[in-house]
This record gives structure tokens, C-alpha cells and sequence, in this order.
């Protein structure tokens, strides 16, 4: 490290001590967040980008109260069947895609992330595989991510132009502790998060759904030693924030749910919530999923990838998705059906 980076991060280590962050930013917090948001004027005034196929009222009056919200039989089956078939020919060839996957397995230690071609074959059907950001290569992924529902609920409470983050597909359950997402997915304004969980199969109980913890997008958050968000300067660790986490939520009588819904359905949750992966019961039930988080153009105006960079952007239904900014040669490979 060079002497001026070695200061600045003293600078900011000391900085973080004194004055850590305790929690979001006010000035730039979602209209929705605010205590004295009048959700019944917010309805009379906003118009959809899309045909409203929930009620909007019912749902940000239900957000505002639990941190999350079930939109039920929104996604067509046929959206589903063909991002599937697009994962299945992934995992078919790897050899022809480039895109980073994770498999927790100790026998991929020290390097469990990892372009898909360079795991055995075999491996990316079993559990543990975490295939990150697919969007880039599946236009179906990217039709599926920004479908008008999820679109007309995220500019909804952001009231910005909605950007993704990043996605992640799932075959199995991801058995992850507790957390919540702004500590980790950051963006220049954490508080401009949300997430969209998207079955691709009917969900069971045995096979390690998601759970959380209701309204606890409203818990004190946890001082990481330098305020609110994880970063390398931190001195407290993933597992002591769980440990706060599935202590403090039961304390504060914020009741622990589990995730049973239905291909079709999706959840969409705050960048607060208090979630994890439940445990796998029954070692053969899959679980089959897509996970995306957004953020609005303000908060994340450059590619997570590249933060220097100006990314170059594409539109699907109103939802800004930047291009790979490594693999741009294989964006949207595979094509999405006329
Ligand atoms: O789907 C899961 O089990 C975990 C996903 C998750 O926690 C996340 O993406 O933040």
C-alpha cells in the first residue's frame, strides 16, 4: 500500500471511531421511510409506469409496516420456464459462458469464486453454487428482473429511476445466517436498496426457504465497530452481526416467517430486513430461485464492478441495467424469444 492510501484509511479508520454511523441518512432516505409519509396522498398522485396489478395502497401501507411485501401470481409461467432453460444451458456448457459462480465447498478453498468453466461439470448441479449476476448473459434474466410488477412497486418507494445491482440464482437453499442486505450490497446511499426473490419452482419447507423477521427493517442497527456498513476497517464480524440479529429481532417482537410462496409469486423486501436461508431438511429438495437487488440511477451511477468507469447503460421496462463492464462480448448472449 502506498503512504497516501495508508493515511487516507487511518484517516478514515479514525473518523469511523470517533463519529461512527449509527444510522441512514435522513436527506436522502425513501419518501417511505420517513414516519410521516402520507401513503394515501403518495397513491392519489403517482402514476404507474405499467397497469397496476395489486393494490398499490395495501402494499406500501403493508411495506411500511413489515419491511416487505408478497405480490402474488404476478410472473407468467412462460418467463419463468425460459430463464430456466436458460440456466439449464449454462450449466449444460460451461466452457462457452463467462461468468463468475461461487460454490461453498471446502474443497474449492482457497478460491470459491470462480469463472463456471473452471469448476468440474458435476458440481454445478449440486449444492453450495451460487451464480452471480446471470443477467448479463440471459436477456430472459434481465425481462425477468424488471417485470412491470416489480417495476411499478420499486418506483414506487424509490420515486428515481430504478437500477439492478446484481442478481444470483439459486438450485438449492443457501443456508446463509442472518443478515441484512445495506452492510454488504453497498451503493453511494445504502438506504437505496431493495430485493426481489423470485421462485422458479413451488417452494417447501423442507428444502431451506428464505426466512425473516417481520418489521425488523426498523431495529437499531448494528455498529460493526465503525458504524453501520461492513467494510475492511470494520472490527466486528458476519457472524456477530447474525448473533445481534436473531437475538435483538425475537427481543423486539419482530416474528421470525418463513418464505412458502409459489412460482409466479415474488417477494420484495427492505435493504433492512432481517433474513437468511432456513436449513435443508431433506437433502434432495431443491430450491430453485432468483434473487436480484436494485437500487436507484442516484445511489449507484456505475456498474458494482467498476466504480470509475462510466458504464454503458440498456433499458428493460424502465429499469436501467449496466452492461458487464469485463464481458461485454457476451451480454445477452442468449437471447430472449421474440
Ligand atoms: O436466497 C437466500 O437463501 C438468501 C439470499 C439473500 O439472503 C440475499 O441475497 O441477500
Amino acid at each position: 500500500m502506498g503512504l497516501l492510501s495508508e493515511l487516507k484509511k487511518k484517516a478514515l479508520t479514525v473518523k469511523e471511531q470517533m463519529l461512527p454511523s449509527t444510522e441512514f441518512d435522513a436527506a436522502t432516505l425513501p419518501w417511505i421511510d420517513h414516519s410521516e409519509a402520507d401513503i394515501a396522498a403518495f397513491v392519489k398522485n403517482f402514476t404507474p409506469r405499467f397497469p397496476l396489478t395489486f393494490d398499490l395502497d395495501e402494499k406500501l401501507r403493508f411495506w411500511q409496516k413489515n419491511g416487505y411485501v408478497i405480490l402474488e401470481k404476478v410472473i407468467p409461467q412462460e418467463l419463468i420456464n425460459a430463464y430456466w432453460e436458460d440456466v439449464e444451458e449454462l450449466i449444460e456448457h460451461p466452457e462457452k459462458y463467462k461468468l463468475m459462480t461461487r460454490i461453498d465447498l471446502p474443497k474449492f478453498e482457497p478460491v470459491q469464486e470462480r469463472l463456471i468453466k473452471d469448476f468440474p461439470k458435476e458440481d454445478l448441479k449440486g449444492k453450495y453454487v451460487k451464480l452471480n449476476d446471470f443477467h448479463h448473459l440471459s436477456e430472459t434474466g434481465k425481462n425477468l428482473m424488471t417485470h412491470p410488477a416489480i417495476v411499478n412497486f420499486l418506483e414506487a418507494i424509490f420515486q428515481q429511476q430504478v437500477v439492478v445491482m446484481q442478481s444470483l440464482t439459486f438450485m438449492f437453499g443457501s443456508q446463509q445466517p442472518t443478515h441484512q442486505d445495506f452492510p454488504w450490497v453497498t451503493a453511494k446511499i445504502p438506504s437505496h436498496l431493495a430485493a426481489a426473490w423470485i421462485p422458479l419452482e413451488d417452494i417447501t419447507a423442507d428444502s431451506g426457504p428464505l426466512y425473516y423477521y417481520v418489521g425488523s427493517h426498523k431495529l437499531p442497527k448494528f455498529n460493526f465497530g465503525n458504524g453501520i456498513l461492513s467494510n475492511e476497517r470494520s472490527t466486528r464480524t458476519p457472524l456477530e452481526f447474525a448473533d445481534y440479529l436473531d437475538k435483538n429481532c425475537p427481543a423486539h417482537g419482530f416474528e421470525k416467517k418463513t418464505l412458502l410462496i409459489n412460482r409466479g409469486d415474488v417477494l420484495i423486501w427492505h435493504s433492512a430486513l432481517a433474513h437468511g436461508g432456513g436449513l435443508i431438511t431433506n437433502p434432495d429438495s431443491t430450491r430453485k430461485s432468483y434473487v436480484c437487488h436494485y437500487s436507484t440511477k442516484k445511489a449507484l451511477p456505475f456498474h458494482r464492478y467498476n466504480l470509475h468507469a462510466v458504464p454503458k447503460e440498456q433499458e428493460y421496462h424502465g429499469v436501467v441495467i449496466y452492461e458487464h463492464p469485463e464481458f461485454g462480448e457476451q451480454e445477452n448472449i442468449l437471447k430472449a424469444e421474440k
